[in-house]
């Protein structure tokens, strides 16, 4: 049996969401520092290794996101506050009210706007992703996180675990939403790329489509995404990607395979999805995993209706393991509280559970 590496910052709980704007209501934001908190006490209760993220550089940060993206939100709080509009304590996060749509554009250039409160809406699509005094510390922290279990995967360990906060995989090259500021998933699949192995898988548990790694890689044919999903089609986030005919353009055309899922699915249908995922990376001829770790797909989550139970999710580590690659695995959703860090900790039981060859 081999045991999980485990990285982790503190800085990972310096992103105070504090709200979301939901249909137009500020409700309480979701992604909250106590998800990481009660993820790290189940596992260090389940007995892994634990370490802290070490510093890395912007470098594969720059070659997965644009840049502008990057000094947006490396600057924007601090804008946000010299324009004095906090000021107004209504005014405590960044929020966008204009966000330049094509139609909007038909064309014209995608100008930096002046007005900060303008600016607010240039890299960010939806308005449930709020930038507060804390948020670029977090997001780059768990850049740090990730590459750090990246590096012990690269020397040597079968399975470590990024405890990614906030997660990633909703951004795209230059565009964040979804409660998500940079893709952590895609940095690690980048990193993994970049120190010599030649294909490289994504699968994405998390119940929402990865919308933004699935774009970041749609016309490579080196790294294969692989998602199962509620279904966008029935009404869910990300409403506009995840459907099953999105396979990859130009090179990378058959290296993405969406399995949408009706609400309601449950373990079997789930289970059956994430055989066909792995089943598509082993066809891929992927020499590294990354697993984009959402528990939220779990029946008492309150953000999807796929009903996995917790002997779900462990037997989807053990059939991921059965790839028998070396694994990072990158914390995305899952937000009932009460179960998250038990729900990480199974599917990293399973994860664990590598076959005899890996290594
Ligand atoms: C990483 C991740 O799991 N992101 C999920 C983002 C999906 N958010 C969609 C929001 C749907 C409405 N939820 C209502 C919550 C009101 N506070
Ligand atoms: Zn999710």
């Amino acid at each position: 049996m081999c045991d999980a590496l485990i990285v982790r910052s503190d800085e990972c709980l310096l992103h105070v969401p504090g709200a979301e704007i939901w249909l137009g209501v500020r409700t309480p934001g979701t992604e909250i520092p106590e998800r990481a908190m009660r993820i790290e006490q189940a596992l260090r209760d389940h007995g892994h290794r634990v370490i802290d993220a070490g510093s890395h550089d912007d470098d594969i940060l720059l070659r997965v996101h644009d840049p502008e993206l990057v000094r947006h939100l490396r600057t924007v709080w601090d804008r946000w506050v010299e324009a004095g509009l906090t000021a107004d304590d209504r005014h405590d996060r960044v929020v966008p009210y204009l966000i330049p749509s094509a139609g909007m554009l038909d064309g014209l250039p995608e100008r930096e706007p002046t007005a900060v409160h303008a600016a607010a809406g240039r890299w960010c699509y939806d308005t449930m992703t709020l930038v507060g005094p804390g948020t670029w510390t977090a997001a780059r922290a768990a850049v740090d996180v990730t590459l750090t279990a990246v590096g012990a995967v690269l020397t040597g360990d079968h399975l470590a675990y990024a405890l990614t906060r906030p997660p990633g995989h909703h951004v795209t090259r230059s565009a964040f939403g979804g409660s998500c500021y940079l893709n952590n998933a895609a940095i690690a699949a980048q990193a993994l790329r970049e120190s010599g192995h030649e294909r490289i898988a994504v699968i994405d548990i998390d119940a929402h489509h990865g919308n933004g790694t699935q774009a970041i890689f749609y016309e490579r044919d080196d790294i294969f995404y692989g998602s199962l999903h509620v279904d966008p089609g029935a009404g869910w986030f990300p409403h506009y990607a995840g459907f099953a005919d999105e396979v990859g353009r130009d090179a990378g055309t058959g290296a993405n395979l969406n399995v949408p899922l009706a609400p309601g699915s449950g373990d079997t249908l789930w289970l059956a999805a994430l055989d066909r995922i792995i089943e598509g990376a082993a066809h891929h001829g992927a020499t590294a995993l990354v697993v984009s770790l959402g528990v939220d797909a779990a029946a008492a989550d309150p953000e999807s209706p796929l009903l996995i139970t917790h002997e779900g999710y462990e037997e989807s580590g053990r059939r991921l393991a059965g790839l028998g690659l070396p694994t990072v695995a990158v914390q995305e959703g899952g937000y009932h509280l009460d179960t998250v860090g038990e729900l990480v900790a199974l599917t990293l039981r399973g994860l664990s559970s590598c076959a005899p060859s890996s290594r």
